[in-house]
């Protein structure tokens, strides 16, 4: 049985041109195994704590070594000859080691990636896929087997705004979801062909192609409106049947246009108070059979989150993204209070993969649903559409179906498609 004899971590760039970490665990047997760690551009406020320098003297103040240094000196020695099947008992000592419930003392992006380098190297150890070593995980940990049956649907975030993009569009993600009836090689290739066919009908329009941070293109339309209608034609024009062969939704990340209890949106004239707002967004979402809807309200607006759920219907996935931050105590205020039916679901807004799994467990027990999601600043690093699968989550977000370290995360699910998941 293999025992791990060093971890190691260093600087690398993400996908934004910001530093992050990557580490590198190696076993007495020599095999080794490497993670890096995405980080968020819309951060929820509820989110655990990413710990940067902060020192203007090195990569603009966003440097990692002081992280590095933690896993480097503090935690590296004390994990040397630990098993690589130790998950729970390294992952509870991070949680305990760091102590704050926002893991303010040692930062999630530090815990993070030494929990994932422990998946890795314990999938690496037990000779299974990472996939089917997280989905064992979940069953040894929360005594429930999840089966292994299918690929995630993708959510195609095809038109960038908000935060994501420096156009004038206030909603951050506008997206497609081919019919989850589709294998996820079909599914895939209807997403890069919308893909194109979208880019034909921009530059038909002298709209500017260029894409945003999560390979969204970006263009300068008059209103949100504009950027759900166009997507709307390119689906005629691909002769695809919306809400039987293709679904439509939206990250719209309204805390960040939110402000002085009003929402700001191109697409009126003043700023709304909530109660129009809602109606504005009901409005939205049957015109257009949206699907997926997350974040349409701030993240502290609790009561008309509540509103909101019990007047539309229950065939849309309202989505708590920056409201619940993965965070199960928020998770269980939800269920309480009837926030919304779905999570989403990013490791590093927690800090470790058990609390992670701990959250879809809560999920899963009280008929919530879960949508495993990628963040903006990413690296190639596939691991979390592993953990996509090995949870069997109901979508996975992992960005358009452009640029690679998007592209990494929806060809490693291909792969497993087509040679794993049999
Ligand atoms: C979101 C995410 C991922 P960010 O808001 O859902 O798409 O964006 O990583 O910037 O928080
Ligand atoms: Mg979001």
């Amino acid at each position: 049985m293999a025992k791990i004899k060093n971890i190691y971590a260093y600087e690398i760039i993400d996908s934004r041109s910001f530093p992050t970490i990557e580490g590198r665990l190696v076993l007495d047997d020599g095999r080794s195994v490497v993670s890096s760690i995405p980080s968020g551009t819309s951060i929820g406020k509820y989110e655990a704590l990413e710990l940067r320098d902060n020192d203007k003297s090195r990569w603009d103040g966003m440097g990692v070594s002081q992280a590095i240094s933690y896993i480097n000196n503090l935690i590296a020695p004390k994990l040397v000859n630990a098993s690589p099947l130790k998950q729970q008992e390294v992952d509870s000592w991070l949680i305990k080691a760091d102590g704050t419930k926002n893991k303010s003392n040692l930062g999630a992006n530090v815990t993070l990636v030494i929990s994932e380098l422990m998946v890795k190297a314990g999938a690496l150890e037990s000779g299974l896929p990472i996939f089917r070593y997280i989905n064992r995980l979940y069953e040894q940990i929360f005594k429930t087997k999840i089966p292994l049956e299918k690929i995630p649907a993708p959510i195609f975030n095809i038109i960038n705004g908000g935060k994501h993009a420096n156009n004038n569009l206030d909603f951050q993600e506008f997206q497609i979801i081919p019919s989850s009836s589709y294998s996820f090689s079909k599914a895939y290739e209807m997403g890069v062909e919308i893909f194109h066919e979208l880019k034909r009908m921009l530059e038909y329009r002298n709209a500017n192609v260029s894409v945003g941070e999560e390979g969204g293109f970006t263009p300068n339309l008059v209103t949100n409106l504009d950027a759900i209608e166009i997507i709307i034609e390119t689906l005629n024009q691909k002769k695809l049947q919306l809400g039987v062969d293709i679904f439509t939704g939206l990250d719209i990340a309204a805390s960040h246009f939110y402000r002085d209890n009003r929402y700001y949106v191109k697409d009126k004239s003043h700023p709304m108070k909530v109660d129009e707002y809602m109606d504005f967004v009901k409005d939205l979402v049957k015109k257009y059979s949206i699907l997926l809807l997350e974040d349409p309200l701030n993240q502290d607006d609790w009561e008309n989150w509540h509103k909101l759920n019990e007047s539309l219907s229950q065939e849309i996935y309202l989505i708590g993204d920056d409201l619940l931050v993965t965070n199960k105590e928020r998770l269980e205020r939800a269920i309480r209070e009837k926030s919304c039916g779905t999570i989403l679901v990013k490791p590093n807004q927690i800090g470790t993969i058990l609390e992670t799994l701990s959250v879809i467990d809560t999920a899963r027990k009280n008929n919530f649903n879960y949508v495993v999601s990628h963040r903006s600043g990413e690296t190639n690093d596939s691991f979390i559409a592993d953990f996509a699968v090995g949870v069997q989550s109901d979508f996975v977000k992992f960005g358009a179906p452009s640029r690679g370290e998007r592209v990494a995360k929806y060809n490693r699910l291909w792969q497993i498609e087509r040679e794993e998941l049999k």
